[in-house]
């Protein structure tokens, strides 16, 4: 039987660059010849994504969880096209996953624990790589956007939990970067913790979390 693809998830604070290193990945994939399928949490494209797209913009409100549940139902509604990728042997990177539902919803003041919970059993990135920035850092880049959730404060409580998160996974499966240097540096980091998957994978698919 071939392999099966790998499942990169790329992760991190807001600004910390990931659509930036998501594109370049992908790129450098394809000059590879390895197929490669993106997605992007949230995707703002579906139903469910516009909901989450007028919140985040504030042009709705929305109970805590209620908002928390539609990013985990966003990720849901797309989970069996990422199985079938992977089982058809194409990489799938994603920009963002569950990882940033649990670390902005608990900063907001959630349990954790309570968070956690409806994303267990999606499929498990095999490995995911956390693009961590300072919020000093961060305000260099032009400072944060117009969001929600794109204030230094809530910035700092996010970056704690993704801390508390990474405790939970062993240094094979979760990769810090310094995310605060050069792009063309922070993309051969990316592309040194890629490579090694880029044959694909004959271990079965692991479940969150
Ligand atoms: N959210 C998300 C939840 O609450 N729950 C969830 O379940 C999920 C999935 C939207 C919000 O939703 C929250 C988290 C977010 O607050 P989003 O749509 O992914 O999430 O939006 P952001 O990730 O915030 O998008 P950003 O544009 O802020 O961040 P990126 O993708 O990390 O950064 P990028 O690549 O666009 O770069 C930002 C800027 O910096 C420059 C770029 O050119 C760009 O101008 N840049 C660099 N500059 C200097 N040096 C480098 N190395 C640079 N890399 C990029
Ligand atoms: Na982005």
């Amino acid at each position: 039987m071939s392999n099966r693809g790998a499942f990169i998830a790329i992760e991190g604070l807001d600004r910390s660059g990931k659509t930036t290193q998501v594109a370049t990945l992908q790129a450098r994939l394809e000059s590879e010849g390895i197929p490669v399928k993106l997605f992007k949490f949230p995707d703002r494209t579906t139903a469910i994504g516009i909901m989450i797209d007028s919140y985040l913009r504030s042009q709705s409100e929305l109970d805590d969880r209620a908002i928390h549940l539609l990013f985990s139902a966003n990720r849901w509604e797309l989970a069996g096209a990422i199985e079938q990728l992977l089982a058809e042997g194409t990489t799938v990177v994603c920009d963002r996953y569950a990882f940033s539902g649990v670390a902005f919803s608990t900063a907001k003041g959630l349990s954790f624990e309570w968070c956690r919970s409806p994303e267990v059993s999606l499929p498990a990135p095999d490995v995911t790589l956390f693009l961590d920035i300072s919020p000093e850092k961060a305000r260099e880049r032009g400072g944060y956007g117009d969001e929600r959730y794109e204030k230094e404060e809530m910035q700092r409580k996010v970056r704690d939990v993704f801390r508390q998160i990474s405790t939970e996974f062993d240094e094979a499966r979760w990769v810090t970067l310094d995310a605060g240097r050069r792009r063309e540096d922070v993309a051969a980091d990316v592309w040194n913790c890629v490579q090694p998957f880029t044959s694909g994978l004959a271990s079965p698919l692991q479940r969150l979390w």
